[in-house]
């Protein structure tokens, strides 16, 4: 673990390395405790005419053990070796040579889960972002590509998988029990990419011809007896390769594609070439142990480290700083691969929730950052959600301001012309410039520019005139402050409809093409002309721009658009601002005393969208699920009061189930699905519409009968779940609650990765008693603080989706919260950094527990021997 501090990384430092690294060999003679690894690496100058006397390379508590060049071992004083970095100070004039290294490392008590690592007694490795520096010393930066060739020896018996990156090559016995296999990989990578696995592992193979006829072997590696968990990953994966080419014109380059799933993981999941390695939680599926929701992700995973092998893997980023060159585009790309599989509107309106309840926070707080940083401390603390999904909100601007085929058209251009280079943001943007011929310069302030964007609109119908005047205002929440932004170019999809639902036809004004408005200065005014009857406007549709709106409509324009709007999003976007308004009014009740009461118009609006044939199942889930607590609290702003926001919207949840009770349970029962299981878009909307109805049949019923009954009769766990949540959240006491978790706990007291759910289940339960029933489930067997899936189904849940508990008014939350992350970070710092982020929007809580939590932050902070990822983390949110 690195553990100096203080080291700021700027993006205007960059500079080229001195050497190329054309080719790495790598020797790994596997040892839980005393790995042994001879890495030879082919030298040259970049420039053999400068005069560069000296190499340095990283390293991150290695242990060398010997070093030659070109053969010869090195006298003491040519080199120092410390634990982080090498530097050699004698070297041969020559424009290239060879050097070996050799160092020791220590799988089994690698903990951080960064570099060659054990998990459940099988060797894997996570290189990214500063892993590979943790293996041997290297330029261990992602524009030094290098071809690799690997040999992995090992004990056979405990290890008779032996996996690398590329294709396979000799494998063999090497007497003693011991084997060995080798892999060249013929593509140039950076060594984040690189990847190796060891272990005794079950296996499902399949095949995949490409476009142009090449076979691929597939393959994916789990724990012995859960092959057929795999088997909708493998499914996942064929229809990746599949829609990549049909889509992006994108072809596999390898022999064989593997994935190794593995339970200790810090991340989802990592794309190195031709060798996934992925969290076990996001490839093992079935119909008894995953949830509709697992799918989901599983197939999006499955994709997203796929589309890498393009969009990260062949174009790789120059530097750090660019991570969004590569996470934002395949971010981007796993969402069109997920909108093409099932409803794209469905799938849009969960990104925006997404986006919404994790990036605005970011964005809108302390550690708000560009798209494209500038700075960092430590870069894993970038993989961020503004990385990623604003990211990929950027790209999906740039195919709406540019259409469909002028996009594809730049993406051609950019995979062509970058094919084998580590790249920068520039080169990405100018690519759809180039196919284009379009100038996108004020649209890259969307990358440089940190902070919400802001808009708001006002409107004027002018009758006589038959003119609409839309004028609009940008500002932002969080970023720079207002009088040193610039202006951004905000493209709005919009509409003008008609009082029967139409699109109205109008003389668009300069600065409107089509259906989109391009919004590019401060403030101003687009007049629509050619328009008889006052039109209803619906804009930002499909969330074209990843802003908060403030709009001027009232309650029958919402009502208007909730019914009428061509735009699912939209239609979806305005009743999910009814619910809002009524929730924040119902919260200013709440801190007033007052009585709790609802405009019956927005209980009767639920009902009729639960009965609205015409609207696919999940679409109707996602409309009859109100804002969470934590969208109410950002939406609120300031003087956050998490008791009263619960109390709102359990109110609200309560008062739609009574008023709809008999439609709902009309429609409860009309949506049951009968015949086989399967996880797709159509069963898995049906399932969700039911269970968001149960929750609201069993607030009117106010006991838990009908929820024991669904989670007796469950066949599969996304029923399973979502009635052990309403009898664990609704109703914590009850009888009924406890059995059914006792036999879920039960059932899978074998299987830790379910038992997830179970623990997640519990950690969320409304109220600050909970906090004690955290304490108690940490020291249940299958809790473990040194595997991430269980600290975050545990602490994460507790800490990040659990208002009440988490900032319970003494304070008692903010304790067992630090004393988790603390513990974490003494094993895995970048567990514990991720942790902490739970408490970045402390500013805006009410003033006892903003004092709580900000001496929560600052005794985590002032801890010697804080990890720079923690106190990275803290400091920022501190400032
Ligand atoms: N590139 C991966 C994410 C990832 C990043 C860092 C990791 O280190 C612990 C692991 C994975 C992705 O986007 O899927
Ligand atoms: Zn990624």
């Amino acid at each position: 673990m690195r553990t100096e501090t203080g080291t700021v990384f700027r993006l205007q430092d960059y500079r080229p390395s001195d050497f190329l690294i054309p080719e790495t060999r790598l020797i790994f003679r596997l040892d839980p405790r005393e790995t042994l690894v001879t890495a030879t690496l082919s030298l040259e100058r970049r420039d053999p005419a400068a005069d560069v006397t000296a190499l340095k390379l990283a390293g991150d508590g290695l242990v060398l053990k010997s070093i030659s060049i070109d053969g010869k071992a090195l006298a003491a004083d040519a080199y120092e070796a410390t634990a982080d970095c090498l530097i050699i100070k004698q070297l041969p004039s020559s424009s290239s040579f060879s050097l070996t290294i050799e160092t020791e490392i220590d799988p089994e008590e690698n903990k951080a889960l960064m570099g060659l690592y054990r998990s459940s007694g099988n060797y894997c490795t996570q290189c990214e972002a500063e892993g590979f520096r943790r293996i041997t010393y290297f330029y261990d930066r992602p524009d030094v590509l290098s071809i690799y060739s690997v040999r992995i020896e090992a004990d056979r018996a405990n290890c008779p998988v032996l996996l690398s990156n590329g294709n396979p090559g000799a494998s063999g016995d090497l007497g003693d029990g011991r084997h060995f296999a080798e892999w060249h990989d013929p593509h140039p990578k950076p060594s984040y990419l690189f990847a190796l696995v060891a272990g005794d592992l079950g296996v499902i193979r399949d095949h995949f011809t490409t476009a142009s006829g090449k076979p691929v072997d597939l393959a994916i590696y789990v724990e012995h007896g859960k092959e057929e968990r795999a088997l909708y990953a493998m499914d996942a994966l064929k229809r990746s390769m599949k829609w990549d080419e049909d889509v992006f014109g994108c072809e596999y380059d390898l022999d064989v594609f593997n994935i190794v799933a593995v339970s200790d993981f810090n991340m989802g999941a990592m794309e190195n070439k031709g060798l996934n390695v992925f969290n076990d939680k996001y490839v093992l599926a079935d119909e008894k142990t995953a949830t509709d929701v697992d799918y989901a992700l599983i197939e999006a995973i499955i994709g997203h480290e796929y589309f890498h092998n393009w969009t990260g893997n062949r174009i790789t980023c120059r530097d750090w700083f660019q991570l969004c060159l590569k996470e934002g585009l395949t971010v981007f790309r796993d969402h069109e691969f997920s909108a093409d599989q099932r409803s794209r509107a469905v799938k849009r309106i969960a990104e925006v929730r997404t986006l919404r309840t994790h990036q605005f926070p970011e964005d809108q707080g302390p550690l708000s950052h560009p798209v494209r940083p500038d700075v960092y401390k430590e870069i894993n603390n970038f993989y961020t959600t503004t990385i990623y999904e604003k990211g990929s909100e950027v790209v999906r601007m740039i195919r709406t301001l540019l259409g469909e085929q002028a996009f594809r058209a730049g993406m051609d251009l950019y995979l062509k012309r970058h094919d084998g280079d580590a790249a920068t943001i520039e080169d990405f943007v100018k690519s759809f410039e180039d196919a284009a011929k379009l100038d996108l310069s004020q649209f890259s302030l969307w990358y440089h520019q940190n902070g919400t964007p802001k808009v708001t609109l006002s409107t004027a119908y002018d009758q006589t005139a038959g003119t609409f005047t839309l004028h609009l205002k940008q500002s932002a929440i969080g970023g720079p402050a207002l009088n040193t932004r610039k202006p951004l170019l905000i493209p709005l999809v919009f509409g003008l409809l008609g009082r029967d639902g139409s699109e109205l036809a109008y003389t668009a004004p300069q600065g409107v093409d089509g259906s989109v408005i391009r919004f590019d200065a401060m403030e101003k005014s687009f007049v629509f002309e050619g328009l008889k009857e006052k039109p209803i406007l619906s804009i930002n549709r499909g969330f074209s721009a990843p802003i908060v709106l403030k709009d001027d409509f009232d309650v029958a324009h919402r009502l208007f658009l909730a019914a009428h709007d061509s735009d699912a999003f939209n239609r979806w976007e305005a009743i999910n601002a009814l619910l809002m308004d009524a929730l924040k009014n119902a919260v200013g009740q709440e801190k007033t005393g007052a009585a709790l009461d609802f405009p019956p118009q927005i209980l009767s609006l639920m009902g009729k969208i639960a009965e609205n044939d015409s609207l696919e199942p999940a679409f109707r889930a996602l409309a009859l699920t109100p804002p969470s607590e934590a969208d109410l609290a950002r939406e609120i702003g300031e003087n956050i009061d998490p008791d009263a926001i619960y109390a709102a919207r359990i109110a609200l949840q309560a008062s739609i189930g009574k008023a709809n009770a008999a439609a709902f349970e009309k429609i409860y029962a009309a949506n049951a699905i009968n015949g086989p299981f399967a996880p797709d878009a159509e069963q898995s909307g049906k399932r969700s519409l039911r269970n968001v109805l149960l929750d609201y049949l069993s607030l009117a019923d106010g006991g838990p009968g009908r929820a024991h009954q669904s989670a007796m009769q469950s066949g599969n766990m996304t029923d399973r779940i979502a009635a052990l949540s309403v009898l664990a959240h609704r109703f914590p006491d009850a009888d009924e609650t406890r059995t059914e978790l006792s036999r879920f706990e039960h059932d899978f007291r074998s299987d830790p990765l379910v038992l997830d759910k179970w623990m997640q289940i519990q950690a969320t339960i409304p109220g600050e008693q909970t906090v004690a029933r955290v304490r108690a489930l940490m020291n249940h067997p299958a809790f473990s603080m040194l595997n991430p899936n269980r600290v975050r189904a545990l602490i994460g849940a507790f800490s990040s989706a659990n208002q009440t508990a988490f900032h319970s008014a003494d304070g008692s939350g903010y304790t067992l919260f630090a004393e988790v992350v603390t513990k974490a970070d003494e094993r895995n710092p970048q567990l514990a950094a991720r942790l902490a982020i739970a408490l970045r929007s402390w500013r805006s809580l009410e003033p006892v527990r903003r004092e709580k939590a900000r001496e929560t932050l600052a005794v985590m902070a002032a801890r010697e021997g804080c990890s720079i990822d923690l106190s990275d983390i803290l400091e920022r949110t501190l400032a």
